[in-house]
């Protein structure tokens, strides 16, 4: 049975707590498939305030995180099949296929920044690659490797159950999805099509693919559809 072991470093364990302790992610940890420890990043400061940030060298605003404290508990956590990952802003944009890429690995390290950005030689010892979930501001970098162990967890074999696979495949042609109905057919005057409700199943089909089409030229010109 494949397995999948994340380490989690951050300032912030309590922002993991809730979301690791629901749904599909916690019957994937009570399963077994899914390993999942995190680390105060604070406890592996030497000094005895245990400070993990300081002034950045050659001025400028806000603060920056230390290189010490982030080798020390990477190099804790490594193995020899390790892969180590900083969320940060200036990472390659997260897709799907970086999430199938990460899945095929057994231990993942995420590193989650926060101040203004990381000491350049900590990434040059023990980062692998540096990953970002978008081009928008966030405060640190958590709930990004949340959404990085959200999205490989459900492609780890076993942890989504039959009907929900089967579900991905039906949107792996690069389509925006097609608008759901169900009961009942007739909410406040409006109708679900009605050929949805005929039985035709090359004709819903066909309205399918219309949908699917019609929203992503719409809204996502860009996945080139
Ligand atoms: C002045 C430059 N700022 C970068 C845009 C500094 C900065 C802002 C916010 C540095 C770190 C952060 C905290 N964000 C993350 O660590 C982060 C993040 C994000 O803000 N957006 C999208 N993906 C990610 S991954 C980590």
């Amino acid at each position: 049975m494949f397995k999948l072991k994340i380490d989690i470093a951050t300032l912030f364990p309590r922002m993991f707590e809730g979301p690791l302790d629901e749904s599909i992610l916690k019957r994937a940890r009570q399963k077994g498939l899914l390993e999942i420890a995190i680390h105060q990043l604070r406890d592996y400061a030497e000094d005895k305030h245990r400070v993990t940030d300081d002034r950045p060298f050659g001025g400028g605003p806000g603060m920056v995180m230390r290189v010490e404290p982030i080798v020390r508990c990477v190099e804790s956590l490594k193995a020899a099949d390790s892969w180590v990952i900083l969320l940060s802003p200036r990472g390659a944009p997260l897709r799907q296929a970086t999430l199938t890429r990460l899945a095929q690995r057994p231990h993942l390290i995420l590193l989650c920044g926060h101040y203004e950005g990381v000491d350049e030689r900590a990434r040059e010892l023990v980062v692998d690659e540096e990953i970002s979930i978008g081009d928008y501001v966030l405060t640190n970098g958590a709930l990004p490797a949340m959404v990085l162990v959200d999205g490989v967890a459900r492609l780890v074999p076993g942890v989504l159950g039959d009907a929900e696979s089967a579900t991905e495949e039906s949107f792996s042609d690069g389509l925006l999805e097609y608008p759901q109905y169900t009961r009942p057919a007739e909410f406040r005057g409006r109708k679900a099509p009605e050929v949805l409700l005929s039985g035709n199943h090359e004709e819903i089909a066909r309205w399918r693919k219309e949908q699917s089409r019609r929203l992503t030229r719409e809204r996502r010109p860009d996945l080139g559809k």
